[in-house]
């Protein structure tokens, strides 16, 4: 991830980003920073860069012309760098207190830019005919006024490039934290156990992970409810629609109440009649109307914008309204499989389990069915397959799909009929359990060989049929 920023004072980029994580990150090679000065693009024999605003009005501005200069040879050096790769244009943000306030979810957004172009403001603003011209974001760090834009794009830089994958070495500690489910953190504690005769809280010596959980999760509320009642308000209604969903059917529903706990769906719509859940993750629409006449109005609830996509379908006569402003192509029934208690299943310790790396891609494409080359790579890249090996050789995998739930399952032929499936689902069972998620999975209707085995690991099969619906993204030209 490559960080270009134009400003009239380099050094202060510099300064404020050689230290801490971000200098290591940059000094590893995870993310490069360059600031470029301005100055050196002025057609101005005395280097000058501002002039009065016409008009009047207290004040310089940065002219037009060194700014557009400078970003194109910012632009000229990206398009270089990138080759025949060139895409589309590198975004471009101009540091503004006019702009959209930064937020934990933009800073979600931009990590996924290759390159990122910051543009740093002084005096009373630039040119609007250069801006007209370069910029295509516009953003604020706050309600308040600073001398220039170089600490907003600093405090920029730091919050997307952490999320950038190999910054942070423990790759769970950007989830589970301040603003990922609107829950400010729980407090911490290290050595020692007594000081300032304040004794560190019982339950964390404990060694009882599900109680340690349950006591942060507890602290996290109380925290959220006290400091930032905003928050806590989206949460608690969060929080009530998914207690609604388990106490309903916990099995049919599973999907979207662990997508809401696993901090990764946003609650579009939750009422009395139903629920609409986006999965950010998996961008999967997932919709419930708990009586026949509300179905209209909760595929209403599916932003105007949305014009094709995967949707999951709870009440059968969500499809009739669905279909009149979707054209729905593929149709895929299943029931659900949940494992519903906290203990984990044995395991036979002759079948070695590991995690498949990209390399492995050709053999798990060249198996798997259900989905594209490029979503394999992706779930490969994601570290969410897994592969059972028999004196190191592949026998099958198994992995966990993109909005969370379990599957994938495949053993290969020659070594079909000695459990390896039970064995691989097991471990993905255990692994869902160590990390707090109710293990589900969605079994197509008729797939028996799949249902036996949901029934002999102990999971509940839901009666209830629900249905992925695909409305391709060409069907809707
Ligand atoms: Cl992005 N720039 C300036 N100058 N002041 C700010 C800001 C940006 N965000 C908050 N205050």
């Amino acid at each position: 991830m490559n960080f270009y920023i134009m400003t009239l004072f380099p050094e202060m980029i510099e300064q404020g980003a050689k230290n801490s994580i971000l200098g290591r990150a940059i000094d590893n090679g995870i993310i490069s920073l360059e600031a470029v000065n301005i100055r050196d693009y002025t057609e101005d024999k005395h280097r000058k860069v501002d002039d009065y605003p016409y008009g009047g009005g207290a004040g310089m501005l940065m002219q037009a012309q060194p700014v557009y200069d400078c970003w194109r040879a910012v632009e000229e050096k990206i398009k270089e760098k990138r080759g025949s790769k060139a895409g589309a244009k590198t975004r471009v943000i101009y540091l503004t207190p006019q702009g959209k306030t930064f937020h934990q979810e933009m800073a979600g957004e931009l990590a996924k830019e290759e390159d990122i172009i910051f543009l740093c403001g002084h005096y009373e603003g630039i040119d609007e005919r250069a801006l007209e011209e370069i910029v295509t974001d516009y953003v604020s760090i706050g309600d308040y006024v600073l001398t220039g834009g170089e600490l907003p794009a600093l405090v920029m830089i730091d919050a997307v490039a952490r999320l950038a994958p190999g910054v942070l070495h423990n790759e769970d500690s950007a989830g589970e934290e301040t603003f990922y489910n609107d829950l400010l953190e729980y407090p911490q504690y290290s050595r020692p156990e007594q000081w300032h005769g304040k004794k560190v809280p019982e339950v964390l010596l404990s060694g009882n992970h599900k109680k340690i959980r349950e006591w942060r999760l507890e602290q996290s509320e109380i925290k959220t409810q006290r400091w930032r009642p905003d928050l806590y308000e989206k949460y608690a209604l969060r929080k009530k629609l998914m207690e609604k969903l388990v106490k309903k059917n916990k099995a049919l529903y599973a999907d979207m109440s662990e997508s809401l706990g696993r901090g990764r769906g946003e609650l579009i719509y939750g009422g009395e009649d139903g629920a609409v859940v986006w999965d950010k993750k998996a961008d999967v629409y997932m919709l419930s109307s708990f009586d026949k006449a509300s179905a209209e109005k909760i595929v209403d609830q599916i932003p105007e914008r949305i014009k094709d996509g995967q949707f999951i379908l709870h009440e059968e006569w969500l499809l009739p309204p669905m279909e009149r402003r979707f054209p729905v192509k593929e149709k895929m029934m299943c029931q659900r499989a949940v494992y519903n208690r906290d203990v984990s299943l044995p395991r036979s310790g002759e079948i070695e389990i590991l995690q498949l790396d990209i390399s492995w891609l050709p053999v798990i494409s060249a198996h798997y069915h259900l989905g594209s080359e490029g979503y394999v790579e992706e779930r490969l890249l994601s570290g969410a397959i897994f592969g059972a090996f028999i004196e190191g050789k592949l026998a099958g995998f198994i992995g966990e799909h993109i909005e969370g739930s379990l599957g994938m399952l495949e053993v290969f032929e020659e070594y079909r009929r000695k459990g390896i499936a039970a064995e691989l689902e097991s471990y993905m069972i255990n692994l869902h359990l160590s990390r707090g998620h109710l293990p589900y999975g969605d079994v197509i209707v008729g797939n028996e060989a799949s249902m036996k085995l949901q029934r002999k690991l102990g999971l509940k099969v839901s009666k209830e049929i629900y249905c992925w619906a695909i409305v391709p993204s060409d069907a809707a030209l």
